[in-house]
């Protein structure tokens, strides 16, 4: 009765030292100062590097596209993706409608995730109606970025294609083609960068020419949808 509490009571006395210290020190001391610390520093540095890495393939467009501008002053980003329907899997662009600002340039970036190749008509690996007829496409396995005009028939996995844009387009030629390689995987896309030169306001259709999934190319928000221009 008496001797329990007289018992525990001498040990705590002198035991509370080492037995508080080291069981708070120890979640306390290692985990956090050290490995935390680390933890944080490696995730700035990778964040940094990531944003250095991002920019570094949208960059060098942006010379050639203001270079030949023709009077664009206003310089304008927009970032398409091309993957599947998570709900029905079909060939989709995100976003499929989209608003750019009149008399701009646009530096458009297609990011393409769908390793299928679909043939189109030889008119359509050309590149067409861009800033200089040239569009930049990164190596999906490299990331190396190459300028070109072309992209071979058997690579192409879609087109980004405006029969008509402001007053061009007429007479059987599209106002503006962008043909999509292939990825290499689904965790290794292509990347397709481009600028426009966007004139007056208006409403343009734009689609795919590759058949590449009969409903995509035929539904509203899949493979066509509309570029406005305010
Ligand atoms: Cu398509």
């Amino acid at each position: 009765m008496s001797s329990t509490p007289a018992h525990r009571l001498s040990p705590l006395d002198e035991a509370p030292p080492p037995a508080y210290r080291s069981r708070s020190d120890g979640p306390r001391g290692l985990l956090p100062r050290g490995v935390y610390a680390v933890l944080i520093g490696a995730s700035l540095v990778w964040m940094a590097s990531a944003a250095v890495l991002g920019l570094g393939v949208s960059l060098p467009s942006l010379p050639s596209s203001t270079g030949s501008g023709g009077g664009s002053s206003t310089v304008d980003y927009l970032y398409l993706t091309i993957a599947f329907n998570p709900l029905n899997g079909m060939d989709e662009y995100f976003p499929a409608n989209f608003t750019v600002p009149a008399h701009a340039a646009v530096v458009v970036t297609i990011t393409n995730y769908d390793n299928g190749t679909n043939l189109v008509p030889s008119q359509y690996g050309q590149v067409v109606g861009t800033a200089g007829g040239t569009a930049l496409v990164s190596d999906p396995v490299t990331g190396q970025v190459a300028t070109v005009t072309s992209v071979p028939l058997a690579e192409i996995a879609h087109t980004f294609t405006l029969p008509t844009l402001g007053g061009s387009g007429a007479s059987g030629t599209p106002a503006v083609n962008v043909p999509i390689p292939a990825a290499a995987s689904g965790l290794e896309p292509t990347q397709v960068t481009f600028t426009l030169h966007i004139g007056a306001a208006g409403s343009y259709t734009w689609m795919c020419m590759a058949p590449c999934d009969p409903g995509s190319m035929t539904t509203p928000g899949f493979m066509t949808g509309t570029l406005d221009v305010e």
